[in-house]
C-alpha cells in the first residue's frame, strides 16, 4: 500500500459510483507492498475488497484487461478465482473471498505443499489460455540483468547520498552478476519457454482455506502474464521456505528452511507435468535467483530514495534487502541438499 491516506467520504463516494450505498465500513486491509486496498462491509451483509491500482506503476487498463481474461478463463474451468465486480479507473472491486486467509509467513511445512500446489494449479489452467498472448504488464520483470542495470543507474545517481551504507551489500550482489543471466539466457536460447505465469507468488497471494489450510484461490493479479515457470516457483521459494518476516531486522532468525523446500518442490511437481527438463533443472537455482532479484530491486529502491515499493520507516528497504542477501546465502549453503530433493521428487 501506499502512504496515501484516504478519507472515509472519498472512499464512499468512489463506492457509490460503483453502485454500492448501503456501506456499513471500509478499513485498510492487508499488507500488499504496492496497491492500496480495503475491505468493505455493506448492511446487506455482502463484503468486497476495494482497490486502487498504483497508478505509478501500472496502467490499469492494461491490467483489468488481463485479469479479466484470466479470471473469466479460470471460471470457466468451474474452478474459484477473483471475481471483478466494478472497475472505475483506478478503482476497482472484488467479491471479498470467505472462509479463507493469507498469511506473511508460514508456521508448517504441509502448508507450503498446499500453496504449491495452488499455485501449480493456477498454472495449469492458464496452459490452454486462447490467443492473443497477455499484454505485458511489466516488460522485464524478472529479468535479473535488466533489475542489475536498474541498480547500477540508481547506484550512479545515488540520489540521497546513501551508497556509502550499503556497500557489503552491492559487493553481495557483484559476486553473483555472472549466475544472474542463467534463466535470461535458457530462455533467449529457447530451452524454457515462455508460459502464463503469475509473478508474484508470494504466500500472501494465495488464499487459504480457514478450515483445511488448502490454497483455494491465487490473488493478486496484477502481474499474471507471459512469463517463466521458474520465477513463479522461485517466489515460491522466497517467501515460504523464510524463517522470518521479509524485513526481520535479527538476521539470525533469517534463513531458507529444508523440510519447508522440500514440501514445496512435493507440492508443485504434483501439479506442474508441463515442465520439461531445463525447467526442472533449475527448480533449487530459481529460488535463489528470485531471491537475489528481490534483494536488487529494495536495493535499487533504496538507493532511488523508496519511490517504488510502500515503505514504513527510513530505511526499510535496505533491511528487506539485507533479509534477501541471507535468505540467499541460506539457500547457496543447502544448495547440494536443495538439488538432491529436487532429483528425489521428480523421479
Ligand atoms: P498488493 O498488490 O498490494 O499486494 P493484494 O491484491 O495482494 O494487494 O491484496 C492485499 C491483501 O488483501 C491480500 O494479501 C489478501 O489478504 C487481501 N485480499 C485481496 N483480495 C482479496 C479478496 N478478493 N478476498 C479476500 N481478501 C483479499
Ligand atoms: C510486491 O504486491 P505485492 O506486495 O504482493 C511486488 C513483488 C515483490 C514483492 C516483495 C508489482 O508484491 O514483485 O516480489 O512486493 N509487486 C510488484 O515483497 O512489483
Ligand atoms: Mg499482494
Amino acid at each position: 500500500m501506499s502512504n496515501r491516506t484516504y478519507g472515509d467520504e472519498e472512499l464512499r463516494s468512489v463506492l457509490a459510483g460503483m453502485g454500492v450505498k448501503d456501506v456499513l465500513s471500509v478499513a485498510r486491509y492487508g499488507s500488499g507492498h504496492i496497491n492500496d486496498t480495503f475491505k468493505v462491509d455493506c448492511a446487506s451483509g455482502a463484503s468486497y475488497i476495494l482497490q486502487r491500482i498504483n497508478t505509478d506503476i501500472f496502467d490499469p487498463d492494461m491490467v483489468m484487461d488481463n485479469i479479466r481474461r484470466v479470471t473469466e478463463h479460470i471460471r470457466g474451468k468451474g474452478r474459484q478465482s477473483l471475481e471483478v465486480v466494478a472497475y472505475e479507473k483506478p478503482w476497482r472491486l472484488y467479491v471479498f473471498i470467505r472462509g479463507a486467509h493469507t498469511v506473511d509467513l508460514i508456521t508448517e511445512a504441509g502448508q507450503a505443499f498446499k500453496a504449491a500446489s495452488a499455485f501449480a494449479d493456477f498454472q495449469n489452467a492458464l496452459a490452454d489460455l486462447p490467443a492473443p498472448r497477455l499484454r505485458d504488464i511489466i516488460p522485464n520483470f524478472h529479468n535479473t540483468v535488466s533489475r542489475l542495470a536498474q541498480l547500477d543507474a540508481a547506484l550512479k545517481a545515488d540520489v540521497k547520498g546513501r551508497a556509502a551504507t550499503c556497500r557489503p551489500e552491492l559487493d553481495f550482489v557483484d559476486a553473483r552478476r555472472e549466475e544472474a543471466a542463467r534463466i535470461v539466457n535458457l530462455m533467449a536460447a529457447g530451452d524454457i519457454p515462455e508460459r502464463t505465469t503469475h509473478n508474484d507468488t508470494k504466500i500472501n497471494n494465495v488464499m487459504l482455506d480457514d478450515s483445511t489450510g488448502e490454497g483455494t484461490c491465487v490473488i493478486d493479479l496484477d502481474t499474471t502474464m507471459p512469463g517463466c515457470a521458474l520465477y513463479d516457483f522461485g517466489d515460491m521459494v522466497r517467501t515460504s521456505t523464510a524463517n522470518a518476516a521479509e524485513d526481520e531486522k535479527d538476521l539470525s532468525k533469517v534463513f531458507s528452511r529444508k523440510e519447508y523446500f522440500e514440501q514445496l518442490v512435493r507440492g508443485y511437481l504434483g501439479k506442474a507435468g508441463f515442465l520439461n527438463e531445463a525447467e526442472r533443472a533449475n527448480l533449487a537455482f530459481s529460488g535463489r535467483l528470485i531471491t537475489l532479484t528481490i534483494g536488487i530491486r529494495f536495493l535499487a529502491d533504496y538507493l532511488a530514495g523508496d519511490t517504488y515499493f510502500h515503505t514504513a520507516y527510513d530505511d526499510h528497504n535496505l533491511v528487506r534487502c539485507r533479509t534477501q542477501l541471507k535468505m540467499v546465502r541460506s539457500m547457496e549453503e543447502q544448495s547440494a541438499e536443495y538439488e538432491a530433493i529436487v532429483r528425489a521428487c521428480a523421479g
